[in-house]
């Protein structure tokens, strides 16, 4: 059944100049690709996902949290972009300008044709020596671990230290360029879309609410309340592979 997202909404999109989407993990959920908080299915469901993407939890048991990672990236390698990921590039086809934000660390935006997302977070796909920065080879497939297995991380090409994910972990910094790139578009959009985040993580969550103080209008896509129901205009309560063709049918 088609998804009617009320007019207004479509006429918000429809007359931007300059538009922001932010999204989090829950316009990859409908890819198959767990939401943060339910990345700890079945074996893993004994830590805390919060716990587990910190420096310290590395450095405590490298293995199980490099396991973890990659059994996440073998999710997301097999996972396809869904109708939301497709929507937003729509956007961005018929709006050039408009800045995709993302807290995701898959790749599905790129695969559904957004050519410079900007990663908050960081990525799955980009290891990284956790001694001497340098980038890292992705594993190759064969390897992939079964959900729950701890896989001892390869080694550093030059210093031999172990390679880490290439995400921000809790506690770590956002990279400041994309931080920097994130506000200042922000800052100057006159429409933000924000797409399935709970909000509740910062500084990214900032980004909504800098856009909001700045005078623009934010529409929120959620099947969920979140505290950005605060800042947006419109919240367009649904899944987003549904409402974002809607939106910008
Ligand atoms: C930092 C990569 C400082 C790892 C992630 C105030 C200011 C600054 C920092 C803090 C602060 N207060 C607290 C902090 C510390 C902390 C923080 O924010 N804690 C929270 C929990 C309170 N922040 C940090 O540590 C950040 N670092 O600020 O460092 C600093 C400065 C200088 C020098 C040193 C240090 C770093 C934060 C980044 C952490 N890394 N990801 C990994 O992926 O493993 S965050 C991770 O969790 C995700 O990337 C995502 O952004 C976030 C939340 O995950 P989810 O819940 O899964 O996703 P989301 O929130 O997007 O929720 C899913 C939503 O989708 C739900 O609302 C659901 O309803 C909806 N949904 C479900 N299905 C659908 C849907 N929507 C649409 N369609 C559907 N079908
Ligand atoms: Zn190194």
């Amino acid at each position: 059944m088609e998804h009617v997202v009320p007019p207004e909404a479509a006429a918000l999109l429809a007359r931007a100049r300059r538009v922001v989407v932010v999204t989090g993990a829950g316009i990859s959920a409908e890819s198959g690709v767990p939401t943060f908080r339910d990345a700890l299915t079945g074996l893993w469901q004994r830590f805390d996902a919060q716990a587990l993407a910190t420096p310290q939890a590395f450095e405590d048991d490298p293995d199980l949290v490099w396991g973890w990672y990659e059994w996440r990236r073998s999710t997301v390698r097999r996972a396809r972009p869904n109708a939301g990921h497709t929507a937003v590039a729509a956007i961005e086809a018929r709006l050039p300008g408009t800045v995709l934000v993302t807290q995701n660390v898959d790749d599905l935006h790129e695969r559904a044709g957004s050519r410079d997302p900007v990663h908050l977070h960081g990525s799955l796909l980009a290891p990284r020596c956790s001694g001497c920065s340098r980038p890292a080879p992705l594993p190759d497939v064969a390897d992939e671990p079964a959900e729950g297995r701890r896989v001892p991380p390869p080694r550093c090409a030059g210093c031999a230290a172990r390679v880490r994910p290439g995400v921000v972990w809790f506690g770590e910094a956002l990279p400041q360029a994309a931080l920097d790139r994130a506000v200042e578009a922000a800052a100057s959009c006159d429409l933000l879309v924000t797409v399935g985040t709970s909000g509740l993580v910062y500084p990214a969550a900032e980004i909504p609410r800098v856009a909001a103080r700045l005078g623009a209008t934010v529409i929120q896509v959620n099947p969920d309340e979140t505290p950005l129901d605060a800042v947006a205009e419109v919240n367009l309560r649904g899944p987003a592979a549904r409402v974002l063709p809607a939106l910008v049918a």
